[in-house]
């Protein structure tokens, strides 16, 4: 392992990354997954040969802009009916593909950096945005336990909407780029938060599209 992944997935990164608490409980660890990027994007490709992204519906008849896909024990979905964590992608009939080692460590570590020991994913929500996609304010309340959240970005950059436990509080925008992860947990695991449309772009190791990965706890 070269030294540069070593300090990516160093389980105390403040020796490799800039921190930025973001409120009580939520952490942003700059650049924390920079240096496994390459490989990262690679498997996300792997992982959508097996589990393709899509456009999923919403309850409401909708269309979501967001392409999404999962890894992992459960996997999150979308339609008419609702939203739910399901074993077996609807797609394919087929269980998610499994959630790499590498990344399960790299949530690991990232949560306890931000001082959630004990944190075990069992799903890996993966989002990919093209230009003008966009996620509208919410809360992530689908999860039957009240872990944290960590979410990896690579790719174009993104505004992260990040407001408060109403949805009527003030929101700040703050600049998520290649490699950024920001971990919310504690008295800020319900802070609602979205993505406002991605703006036209190319980046060299994701091409005009911007990834997203969220590892979270769902039982
Ligand atoms: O794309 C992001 O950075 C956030 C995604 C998100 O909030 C979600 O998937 O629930
Ligand atoms: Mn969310």
């Amino acid at each position: 392992m070269t030294r540069q992944r070593e300090l990516a997935l160093d389980p105390q990164p403040s020796m490799a990354t800039r921190r930025e608490w973001l409120d009580d409980g939520a952490l942003l660890l700059r650049g924390h997954a920079g240096a496994v990027a390459v490989d990262m994007v690679t498997e996300i490709k792997r992982i959508a040969r097996l589990s393709p992204f899509r456009r999923m519906a919403t309850p409401g008849g909708g269309m979501m802009s967001v392409a999404m896909t999962c890894c992992g024990a459960r996997g999150w979905c979308s339609d008419g009916q609702g939203y739910r964590y399901v074993a077996a992608d609807p797609q394919t009939g087929q269980p998610w593909p499994p959630m790499p080692a590498t990344w399960r460590q790299l949530a690991i570590h990232a949560a306890r950096a931000a001082g959630y020991d004990g944190f075990e994913p069992d799903s890996c929500l993966i989002n990919g945005y093209r230009p003008g996609a966009r996620m509208g304010l919410h809360q992530d309340r689908d999860e039957r336990s009240d872990a944290p959240v960590v979410s990896v970005s690579f790719g174009l950059p993104a505004i992260f909407q990040w407001g408060g436990l109403r949805r009527t509080d003030p929101l700040r925008r703050i600049p998520l780029l290649h490699g950024d992860v920001v971990v919310w947990g504690g008295v800020s695991r319900y802070v609602f938060h979205g993505i406002a449309p991605i703006r036209a772009g190319t980046h060299a190791v994701t091409g005009p599209c911007r990834y997203n990965l969220t590892f979270r706890r769902t039982l």
